[in-house]
């Protein structure tokens, strides 16, 4: 095996207590999140935002080229031009531009639960939009030529810290994946080797806000864990 540069690994050492009352009581928290669809326009730091990013850059990344971008928006007229194009997308999605939905029935079927359409007023009411590009090229020094090695699989990881982070924060947060969302990178200023993943909306929720009954229905462990 090559010998890299190395240094002690620490980690704090918990009983076996201890650490079960701290899995389950983080568990017990990241259970409470849920998507938000009704934000206030309260504002909300930016340092905090800027925790919730350096959170989700610690994340684990193929060969550790660390393959994301974190383009943060908070200006109304930013916010606007998003929520524009990200409009224009689902009405063509939704059929709401009174064409034929680009969404096939079962999709549309899917969704009836959540209550979602074509209106996406929190992308202008919230005060933060994080839109995450996952940049397929570029390496640490983000040069757009090294290869990048399982893109898809650090960023999830990273929009999993990302969210994490946030809801720790007591912040609401909202993962909006207009599709397709090339307009991302033209309004972000992100280079083409980039690709926009996702729009994790942050900040308060409205006064009143509602969650679909159907977001709290949560397949029980005995069926997303097998034990051989
Ligand atoms: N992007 C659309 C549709 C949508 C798709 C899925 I899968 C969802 O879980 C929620 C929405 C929208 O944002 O309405």
């Amino acid at each position: 095996m090559p010998s890299p540069d190395t240094l002690p690994y620490t980690l704090e050492r918990l009983s076996d207590a201890d650490a079960l009352a701290r899995a389950a009581a983080l568990a017990d928290r990241l259970k409470q999140r849920r998507t938000c669809r009704e934000f206030s326009a309260e504002p909300v730091p930016r340092a905090i935002i800027e925790a919730a990013i350096s959170a989700a850059g610690s994340a684990p990344s193929g060969a550790n080229h660390q393959p994301w971008h974190f383009a943060v928006i908070g200006s109304p007229d930013t916010k606007r031009a998003i929520r524009e194009a990200a409009e224009a997308e689902e009405r063509r999605f939704y059929g709401a531009d009174g064409g034929d939905p680009k969404a096939g029935e079962e999709w549309l079927a899917a969704l009836r639960d959540l209550g979602t359409d074509a209106d996406k007023p929190f992308l202008e009411v919230a005060p933060w939009l994080i839109v995450v590009f996952a940049q397929r090229k570029g390496g640490i020094a983000e040069d757009g030529q090294t290869q990048n090695y399982y893109v898809n699989e650090s960023v999830g990881i990273a929009c999993g810290m990302l969210l994490a982070t946030l809801h720790e924060a007591g912040l609401a947060t909202l993962t909006h994946t207009p599709s397709p969302m090339g307009f991302l990178r033209r309004i972000c200023e992100r280079p083409e080797w980039e690709k926009p993943v996702m729009i994790v909306v942050a900040g308060h929720p409205a006064p009143g806000a509602t969650v679909p009954a159907h977001a709290l229905v949560k397949k029980p462990l005995e069926q997303i864990a097998s034990w051989l």
